[in-house]
């Protein structure tokens, strides 16, 4: 089967992925892989090979955004994976998590309009369990400030007229904040594959987070490459 928005034959893919959105992450993250090798690469879709591990595993980034990120999702498990962790980015909402922290999403809160439209009204965007769990043993390995706990996905970047929903969820005791979780929990869940993901925090989101937001940091870079090791080694151990 020829994936044709990853420009990837099902057969070149092994089971278990990286995803990030950013194209010159998954390229950084490919470094690391024994073997690794370009795919194929189309629009934000980067797909690389590679063991890591001994084990054959892919990165693919996916870009911003719930409905974009979700075609990636789709096709990679239409080519045959059963496994997906994201590394990505997001915006803190509370203020024990600093930016330069991690947090393993184990739920998303799904304000997003992609996931509204692919399951009813209430369905949970929940991890699989077993890649939590995995995610949280890697945690223990290093000395790191990690959180784990439900995140919120949202597709608005600048907030319009519509205020943003944050503060109810702060007090609701929501973790963060980004852009594609949601939707790769309610794809995985409908297509019975495994999912699960870690964030670098890299700011507060409040009303400012755009206009304040600089995830080129040092620190950030470190949270992130942190990030990455765990998921790698969540996914191959
Ligand atoms: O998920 C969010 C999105 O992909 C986090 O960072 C990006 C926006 O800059």
């Amino acid at each position: 089967m020829y994936l044709s928005n990853l420009k990837v034959e099902a057969d070149q893919l092994p089971k278990k992925v990286i995803v990030c959105g950013d194209p010159d992450r998954a390229t950084l993250i490919a470094k690391s892989l024994e073997e690794n090798k370009l795919l194929a690469q189309n629009r934000e879709y980067y797909t690389y090979v590679g063991y890591f591990n001994n084990e054959y595993i892919a990165v693919v980034s996916h870009g911003v955004g719930a409905s974009g990120a979700a075609v990636c999702f789709e096709q990679l498990i239409q080519g045959g994976v059963e496994e997906i962790i994201r590394v990505g980015t997001a915006g803190s909402y509370q203020k024990e998590v600093r930016p330069g922290s991690l947090v393993i999403s184990t739920a998303s809160v799904s304000t997003d309009g992609f996931s509204s439209q692919i399951v009813p009204k209430g369905f949970p965007a929940v991890a699989d369990l077993s890649v939590s769990n995995k995610l949280l043993a890697e945690t223990k390995k290093v000395s790191f400030p990690i959180f784990s706990g439900i995140t919120l996905t949202l597709d608005v970047f600048y907030q319009g007229v519509v205020p943003f929903p944050h503060q109810q969820y702060q007090e609701a005791g929501v973790l963060a904040v980004e852009m594609e979780i949601a939707a790769l929990y309610s794809i995985a869940s409908i297509r019975q594959v495994k999912a699960g993901a870690i964030v670098a925090i890299d700011g507060y989101a409040d009303s400012n987070l755009a206009e304040d937001y600089n995830p080129h940091t040092d620190q950030i870079k470190q949270a992130i490459d942190q990030a990455v090791i765990i998921a790698l080694n969540a996914l191959t151990n």
